[in-house]
């Protein structure tokens, strides 16, 4: 009977992902009809537990996901592979950006060593599924915080990593410089994405009118906008600027003063694994620790020859037995800080000054110094 629940709920899960993601039309008319076309969408529904069931489509239970990940021999993170400065190739090859720089602090947390995680890419429309099914061990890819994501989509959210809003790009010899000035225009926007849900809210409140260009990922959507198919784009403010980073000429595009949402984006995990859960979350408040302490890559070992402040010595496993609590070795939040860094190393590395995906910190420093950023205490 259990089973059989499970198996219900999770159909409804994929049904509300489409539809909370958006379909061909702008929400909120097209998510009733998104919905009504995906039922009959057959995802093999498996009867939990007999031969043909997938890996995992239901909820991880306790603990699960740990051993999963420590037995495998590496983690398995969903990423970004079009965004600089979050998630992208770089030149060389490698995966690089915060969120990736996030996965690699989960990867340090387990096994000491930052190098064991595969990553992998998802786009805005596979995440939800990938992460559901058990490809991925955990999402870290620009994702939004919001409800139905959080219950429908079988989620939970850990803090929170960078605070983000929605905005809009033109070209800067456009003269577009508000909203209002879209009237009758075209905007590029991606599907599977709180971008393409917001665009309609937002135009149907001001009451300007507009065709909705629609693309799977966010190269074929910056094509469209860099060959003008569009008059503007429309994404994170975040993603706005890594995107025009990378066009032929950024100086030649705008972006709005105007801030169309909030978008909190962090990483996901599966709902059923509270440990699991709290291993990300403690991942994130240790890079917040470790920032808010000044304690780096660079100085950490000294910090612990030398530490002496009760919170200082818990955080780096000098004293009591926090890691263990969560399943890890108590050095855990060393070997985050000593192998990835701490959130302004991790921040600087990817959207610093001398990136070319610049973006002040603003809502993304630490409370101390008037932004969101606030970790627990370490006790
Ligand atoms: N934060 C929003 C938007 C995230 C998003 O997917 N943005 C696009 C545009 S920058 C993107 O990352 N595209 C890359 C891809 O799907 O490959 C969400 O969670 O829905």
């Amino acid at each position: 009977m259990r089973k059989i629940f499970v198996v219900l709920t999770l159909f409804t899960a994929f049904v509300l992902a489409l539809a909370a993601c958006g379909g061909a039309a702008p929400a909120p008319s097209g998510e009733t009809v998104t919905v009504k076309e995906t039922v009959v969408v057959t995802v093999e529904v498996p009867v939990a537990g007999s031969p043909a069931a997938p890996a995992v489509v239901a909820p991880a239970g306790y603990g699960v996901t740990l051993e999963t990940v420590k037995a495998r021999g590496n983690l398995i993170c969903g990423v970004n592979s079009q965004v600089p400065g979050f998630g992208y190739v770089d030149a060389d090859g490698n995966f690089a950006g915060i969120d990736v720089d996030y996965c690699r602090a989960l990867a340090a947390a387990i096994f000491g060593d930052a190098s064991k995680v595969e990553f992998r890419p998802v786009t805005a429309a596979e995440r939800f599924t990938a992460l559901q099914s058990g490809e991925i061990d955990i999402l870290s890819r620009n994702t939004t915080w919001s409800l139905v994501r959080d219950t429908e989509l079988g989620g939970n959210f850990v803090h929170t990593t960078f605070y983000d809003g929605q905005g809009m790009m033109v070209p800067a010899d456009s003269g577009l410089t508000t909203l209002e000035d879209l009237e009758g225009g075209t905007i590029c926007v991606q599907t599977g994405t709180t971008t393409e849900l917001n665009l309609s809210d937002v135009m149907a409140s001001l009451g300007v009118s507009y065709t909705p260009a629609v693309f799977e990922d966010a190269d074929a959507t910056f094509a469209a906008y860099a060959e003008g198919r569009c008059d503007a784009v429309t994404t994170d403010k975040s993603g706005l600027v890594s995107r025009r980073s990378v066009l032929p000429d950024p100086s030649a595009h705008v972006i709005m003063d105007v801030t169309m949402s909030k978008e909190p984006l962090g990483p996901m995990v599966r709902h059923g694994d509270d440990q699991w859960f709290d291993i990300a979350q403690w991942t994130v408040f240790a890079m917040f620790a470790g920032e808010e302490f000044d304690i780096t890559s660079a100085n950490v070992d000294d910090v612990k020859a030398n530490a002496t402040a009760p919170e200082v010595r818990r955080l780096l496993g000098l004293e009591g037995d926090l890691g263990l609590k969560l399943g890890l070795t108590n050095d855990f939040a060393y070997n985050i800080i000593k192998l990835v860094g701490n959130y302004e190393e991790v921040y600087n590395r990817n959207l610093g000054p001398d990136t070319p995906t610049y973006i002040p910190r603003g809502l993304n420093s630490l409370y101390t110094e008037g932004g969101l950023l606030y970790a627990p205490p370490f006790r």
